[in-house]
């Protein structure tokens, strides 16, 4: 078995994707919310990325998961993955809501020191995030749909006609990872996909999925959805008050030295726009 070192936040439906499917492979890994070095000079704070076997980091999630074992993902479910992920530019509706999530999302350095280290400098990729999406960088400048739940009817479909409780048939496949992970991003910091996803009639089938997902992932450490969906769980484990006094100095820190760190985002995010357009 492979081990993985895993880096990203856990908001990401990316990340959440790659840890989702390590977690239910049962495959070691290591994770952290801050880029290793070579990963920040080479692509910033774009996540999820991984190393496995200590070789070079990876960037996508579904590349990722492809070398652990999962099967490729099609386009069409790849663009019909995306289009759940609508609604997304809601997270940046309230500012504060926004930095508050973040900062309750735990990092697992086992050194105190290093845990407060992390929770300093992920401040950088809070800011960042804010902007990216806030400005449609990320996600583009997306128009409310009339109904959120319109973008989850594929989903609906795909389970209906799934020969067992998933998508992937009897056991979850990449598929199942990627909307789970999709859906943890949109309870991390509520948005309105999720009141479709909770209450709209057309959804029955995709809750009876959320229900079967949480679980099966009952003792995974990312769940975000337990809150919202039956059968109910706690939120995640947050950070203590201590970590997220070194995420708060992080982030004033980050917003007095503004000029530098917006010179550094505009920076990073035009590489990672040139990787992207590279493939
Ligand atoms: N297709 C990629 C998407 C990764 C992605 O878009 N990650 C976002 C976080 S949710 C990011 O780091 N974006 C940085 C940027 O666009 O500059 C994957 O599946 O890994």
């Amino acid at each position: 078995m492979p081990h993985l070192d895993v880096y990203g936040q856990d908001h990401s439906p990316w990340v959440q994707t790659v840890l989702l499917g390590l977690h239910d492979k049962g495959i070691s890994h290591t994770f952290t919310t801050v880029p290793p070095p070579s990963v920040f000079k080479k692509s910033g704070i774009m996540m999820p990325a991984a190393s496995i076997d200590g070789g070079p980091w990876r960037l996508e999630s579904a590349e990722i998961l492809l070398q652990v074992g999962f099967d490729p993902v099609s386009r069409e479910d790849m663009r019909a993955i995306y289009r759940a992920w609508n609604g997304v530019r809601h997270r940046t509706d309230h500012p504060l809501r926004f930095w508050h999530g973040f900062s309750l999302a735990t990092d697992p350095h086992p050194s105190l020191l290093r845990r407060l280290r992390n929770h300093f400098l992920r401040s950088f990729a809070t800011l960042y995030f804010y902007l990216l999406i806030r400005f449609g960088v990320i996600i583009g400048k997306q128009r409310d749909p009339e109904s959120f739940a319109d973008q989850f009817l594929f989903w609906e479909q795909r389970l209906t006609e799934s020969t067992g409780s998933y998508l992937g048939g009897n056991e979850p496949d990449i598929l199942d990872m990627m909307l789970f992970g999709i859906i943890q991003c949109h309870c991390s910091i509520p948005v309105p996909p999720l009141a479709a996803l909770q209450e709209d009639a057309k959804l029955t089938r995709v809750r009876i999925w959320i229900g079967t997902m949480q679980e099966r992932f009952a003792d995974y450490g990312h769940l975000y959805s337990g809150v919202y969906f039956a059968p109910h769980s706690p939120p995640p484990i947050r950070t203590t008050p201590l970590e997220q006094t070194a995420f708060w100095f992080g982030s004033i820190f980050m917003l007095a030295v503004f000029p530098i760190t917006v010179a550094l985002i505009v920076f990073f995010a035009m590489r990672v726009a040139r990787l992207r357009l590279n493939g």
